[in-house]
């Protein structure tokens, strides 16, 4: 006989998924490219999301051909985290992604732990920032973790801390990085965005709105117990 197994945890990325701060990196890394002398386009940007902060900096000084010693790009990285944290400090809980609470609360309902996984090493004050601080049984970001996506550490880490196998969880993610994250480690992997960037995971959704728990665990093939 074979039983399905139960989704037991949900595990959220931050950026692009709880909040829309991935708006606030563009504008930032825009403007420190532009002080450098180039530009860049949204399209570019896709590839920086879930990178950790010297990784995305490393992409955009390749894209503009600018070269830089450690000193000068610890130097910029501080100065574009400035510029980004001077938008993240006018956030209230209303940048709460729509769905996000309703969502949140309904995998609560269902004994299902809520992890966040982020590589931004500012994801604690942005929680702060919308009063989200106590809903995640364990935040896992950039502050803890060695590897950036699309290595699983960050997700791998968050269900160890929660006592969940991969198997029986689920990654949200925005990022084509962090999707490919969550399926090298072994999770249920849900795309929040478009399809043409996310196709790679189990399911993707344009955003939470007047989703459930118990919809989006039965579109998962989940696999059975033996
Ligand atoms: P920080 P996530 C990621 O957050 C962002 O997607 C990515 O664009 C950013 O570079 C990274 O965090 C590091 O952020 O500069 O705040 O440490 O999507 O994994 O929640
Ligand atoms: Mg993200």
């Amino acid at each position: 006989m074979s039983t399905k197994k139960r989704i037991r945890a949900c595990l959220f990325d931050l950026d692009g998924v709880i909040v829309d701060t991935a708006r606030f990196h563009f504008i930032a890394w825009r403007r420190l490219a532009n002080e450098l002398g180039f530009d860049f386009t949204e399209e570019d940007n896709e590839k920086l999301k879930g990178v950790s902060r010297m990784g995305s900096l490393d992409l955009i000084l390749l894209w503009g051909g600018v070269a830089l010693n450690q000193k000068e790009k610890e130097h910029w990285a501080a100065i574009k985290n400035e510029w980004y944290l001077e938008m993240v400090r006018n956030m209230t809980p209303a940048d709460i992604l729509d769905g996000v609470l309703p969502f949140l609360a309904d995998v609560k309902e269902h004994d299902c732990k809520v992890v966040l996984g982020s590589s931004s090493k500012n994801a604690r004050t942005i929680l702060r920032q919308v009063d989200l601080e106590d809903a995640f049984e364990a935040v896992i970001d950039g502050t803890v973790t060695t590897r950036t996506k699309p290595d699983p550490q960050v997700f791998e880490m968050g269900a160890e801390a929660v006592g969940v196998d991969p198997v029986q969880a689920i990654v949200f993610e925005d990022a084509a990085k962090g999707i490919e994250a969550a399926l090298r480690g072994g999770f249920y992997a849900v795309g929040i965005g478009q399809s043409e960037v996310l196709g790679e995971a189990h399911l993707v959704l344009p955003n939470f709105i007047g989703r459930t728990f118990t919809e989006i665990e039965r579109s998962l093939p989940l696999r059975s117990l033996t």
